[in-house]
């Protein structure tokens, strides 16, 4: 049985004469939609009030950011070890100076900083933190949170929940209550990576497993993850491997994979989360900050979706030379979905050539961003970035959608309803980035469609070079919005014909790629993904009852 996305639902109305945009009014639109549209935040390091000291936030936390870490190494004489010796404030103050006060803040993460006092009115050359320190101790953390998740214009977080962290597993194993906007995830790192290390805490809690994973220890493990997903819910499963990872190969992990994970996966519906090409501890004195990129043989990822095509892959790649590789997987296993630009790919200059290149190759087919914030507040900044980077990509999307194949400079009669209707959708499903892209972009597509049938070529059909296009001019008139909609939008008419002469046919499938429609249902007022048979069995039962 192959699991893919499902396709869509009820096919889109024809479009009416409705207020079609100008050109001019395109990149307002989607920075307005983008604006409104609360995203959901699928991969963060970020705890629910009730983990306490687990959950990171204040300045003290986003100066010490492994991100600044790094960069304090090279900008200062300190030693890490000196530096690890000194407590959270100390390091604190220690980064401020060296990278706020003695350099200007110029980096990435710098700038991150410096926005996220700014969006506090907080001041941003001040040579010491106290300022921001009694700003934050002010604080109350649940009205804090509800705050900050208005300013970084997301309604709900994805954790990184690690079943088998001693810190942590305690606080499940006690019962945790609920929280709205903080969603779990099953991480299991220390089962598929460090099972030599781990395998006697799962012996301990009464599970069958040895540290060869020999006998009934895949069972088992299956047996625990089921355990955990009653606890927690999760919203899928996840693992972050190295450069080196290569499926299939006789390893322990793969076994585990392949014999506990992918068939929990199936079974509990959940998709599974690959991060792929981290080279743990490359400099093990930085700690979390020790952690750099390898090129992985993204052959696993062919592998994998072929061999198991019931499972659903979520997968992010840290090197940029996989990006493109991952790409074109997506193209070949819709079981398989690119998320987010992860850790070292999440700089504006790489996400903006990552986000053009997966929609040209995947259309609105992909998750473009996550933040990963380890620190609450460092969501602001990441969302305000990820917006300001997207918007342009996609008004040029739906301006010039072939401009440099310069084979065609026809404006795509796009109208307000296409770049509103996603936001009333939006903000009930995971992803809402993702969904977003997927209807308006679906909608540009089906104009596309309609064009390219009414220059009447049809699937597959290719225009020889220099061929003429003939034209229907019955069909124009379908898709030529009335004129009044050229009068109320001061289009002048002529220039429609010019387009469509103009109009260089690209193969436009009918289908515009895979699209993803989540269930309208909610479960507990949340948002849910949910495969097909899911969705399936949950309509039959509301029905039912
Ligand atoms: O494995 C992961 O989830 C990574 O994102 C982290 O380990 C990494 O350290 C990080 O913080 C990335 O932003
Ligand atoms: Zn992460």
């Amino acid at each position: 049985m192959k699991t893919t996305f499902p396709k869509q639902g009820s096919p889109r109305p024809e479009s009416t004469g409705a207020e079609v945009l100008e050109i001019a009014q395109i990149s307002p639109a989607v920075e307005d939609v983008l604006a409104a549209t609360p995203f959901i935040d699928i991969h963060t390091h970020l705890f629910a009030p009730s983990f306490g000291k687990l959950g990171l936030w204040g300045i003290d936390e986003l100066v010490t950011y492994h991100y600044l870490e790094a960069e304090f190494f090279r900008s200062s004489h300190t030693q890490p070890e000196q530096y690890f010796a000194l407590p959270k404030t100390h390091q604190a103050d220690a980064i401020w100076r060296a990278l706020f006060v003695e350099n200007t803040p110029i980096s990435e993460s710098t700038r991150g900083v410096v926005a996220v006092l700014k969006a506090f009115g907080l001041s941003t050359d001040r040579s010491d933190l106290s300022e921001a320190r009694a700003f934050f101790q002010a604080q109350s953390l649940d009205a804090h949170i509800r705050r900050v998740f208005d300013m970084a214009g997301i309604s709900a977080v994805v954790m990184t929940n690690d079943p088998l962290d001693p810190e942590e597993a305690p606080a499940w194993l006690n019962g945790i209550p609920e929280h709205p906007q903080f969603r779990a995830v099953l991480r299991l790192d220390r089962i598929l990576k460090h099972w030599a290390a781990n395998w006697q805490v799962l012996a301990a809690q009464g599970y069958k497993v040895d540290a060869q994973a020999s006998g009934k220890s895949a069972a088992e493990v299956q047996r625990f993850l089921f355990d955990w997903y009653e606890r927690m819910r999760p919203m899928y499963m996840a693992v972050s491997l190295p450069d080196t990872f290569f499926y299939p190969a006789e390893t322990l992990g793969n076994h585990l994979l392949a014999e506990a994970v992918l068939p929990s996966c199936r079974e509990l519906d959940l998709a599974l989360s690959l991060m792929i090409g981290v080279r743990l501890q490359a400099n093990p004195a930085l700690r979390l900050a020790g952690d750099a990129v390898g090129r992985a043989d993204l052959r696993s990822l062919e592998n994998l979706c072929r061999t198991f095509p019931s499972n659903r892959f979520l997968v992010s790649v840290l090197s940029r030379e996989n990006q493109h590789e991952l790409c074109v997987y997506a193209r070949k296993f819709s079981n398989l979905m690119p998320f987010g630009c992860w850790l070292f790919m999440n700089n504006p200059s790489i996400v903006e050539e990552i986000t053009r290149e997966r929609i040209e190759m995947l259309g609105a087919s992909f998750i473009p961003q996550h933040s990963d914030a380890r620190v609450l507040e460092q969501v602001i900044y990441k969302w305000s970035n990820t917006r300001r980077t997207v918007a342009p990509i996609l008004s040029n999307a739906y301006r010039h959608p072939r401009r440099h194949s310069a084979r065609c400079h026809a404006p795509i009669p796009l109208q307000r309803r296409n770049v509103d209707e996603p936001q009333r959708a939006l903000s009930t499903y995971l992803g809402a980035a993702l969904f977003w892209l997927q209807s308006t972009l679906q909608e540009a597509g089906n104009r596309f469609c309609q064009s390219a049938r009414v220059v009447c070529l049809g699937h597959g059909e290719r225009q020889a070079p220099r061929q003429a296009v003939p034209l229907h001019t019955q069909r124009v008139e379908k898709v030529r919005p009335p004129h009044g909609v050229f009068r109320k939008n001061r289009i002048a008419e002529a220039g429609l014909h010019q387009a469509l002469d103009r109009f260089c046919v690209f193969r436009l499938h009918h289908h515009v790629g895979h699209q993803i429609e989540l269930p309208e249902k909610l479960i507990d007022n949340q948002a849910n993904v949910a495969s097909f048979f899911t969705l399936a069995r949950r309509r039959s039962r509301a029905q039912s009852t």
